[in-house]
């Protein structure tokens, strides 16, 4: 076991359900009461841009109403304190990670509070609702979609997050089912890089055969015990 200086973390849906956010893969396969074909796609978004609008402007909406968890908290004090380098990428498009003060932190899924532009491709915050066609504050043309990577689109900053998988000693996945690729391969690519790779979920992932050491129970208990762990034995 060589030791361990670089952390790279990866985050799903699971980490923020503590917080009240609903996870994707629920009893019903639904996402928030929609097929994913229907909302998280390009296509959904040309053929019914207003359903898609507001699908994400009620879940951009639902942020204020929540707040990051014990979880998001630990991974920021793990950041603060940790010696080597770190790394959080997360699949989420919440802003819990960043609310709870995480800085290096990668949203690789892109994010609810942000909106591109199709004309000038800038991003730009968003608060409200798209749904309203707001003008791209930069160019003025109505044209913002939300700034969030769909199935069939290509996740943000692969070619970084594939560097941090080369260097890192230690690639731990918290709360996610490992069944959205490219996120879902990341611990095989750590693992053929020679990583330590641990799972904190509450029930086994799609991969966790490929983990060196799974942790099952809920993010909010078993995270901030294993930062503890980290920064004082690690
Ligand atoms: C792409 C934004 C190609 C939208 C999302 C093989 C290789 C490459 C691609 C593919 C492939 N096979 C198929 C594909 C295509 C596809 C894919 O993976 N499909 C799956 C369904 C088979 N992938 C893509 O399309 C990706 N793009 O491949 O591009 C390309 C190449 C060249 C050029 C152009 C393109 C893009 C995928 C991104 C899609 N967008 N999000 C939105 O949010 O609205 S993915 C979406 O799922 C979210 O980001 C979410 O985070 C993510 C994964 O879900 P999870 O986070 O894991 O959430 P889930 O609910 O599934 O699980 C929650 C887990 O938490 C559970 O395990 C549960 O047990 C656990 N849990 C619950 N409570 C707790 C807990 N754990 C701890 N504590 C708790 N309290």
């Amino acid at each position: 076991m060589r030791e361990i200086n670089n952390i790279v973390i990866l985050t799903g849906a699971g980490i923020s359900a503590e917080s009240g956010v609903a996870t994707f893969r629920g009893p019903d396969g639904l996402w928030e009461g929609h097929r994913v074909e229907d909302v998280a796609t390009p296509e959904a978004f040309q053929r019914d841009p207003q359903l898609v609008q507001t699908f994400y402007d009620e879940r951009r909406a639902k942020l204020k109403t929540v707040h990051p968890n014990a979880a998001h908290k630990a991974l920021a004090k793990l950041e603060a304190e940790w010696g080597g380098d770190f790394l959080l990428i997360t699949q989420n498009v919440d802003d819990l990670h960043d609310r709870a003060g995480s800085n290096r932190l990668l949203h690789m899924h892109g994010e609810l509070l942000s909106g591109l532009c199709l004309a000038c491709e800038t991003r730009s915050p968003v608060r409200g609702r798209l749904s309203d066609d707001p003008a791209c504050p930069h160019c003025g043309e109505v044209a913002m979609r939300p700034d969030i990577v769909w199935f069939g689109e290509m996740p943000y900053q692969m070619e970084r997050i594939e560097l941090a998988l080369a260097q890192c000693d230690l690639f731990v996945s918290i709360g996610t089912s490992g069944a959205v690729y490219p996120a879902a391969g990341f611990v095989r690519s750590a693992q053929h890089y020679g990583a330590q790779t641990l799972e904190i979920n509450l029930d086994p992932s799609e991969g966790s055969l490929y983990f060196d050491e799974s942790r099952l129970g809920k993010a909010g208990q078993l995270v901030p015990v294993w930062v503890e762990d980290m920064l004082h034995n690690g």
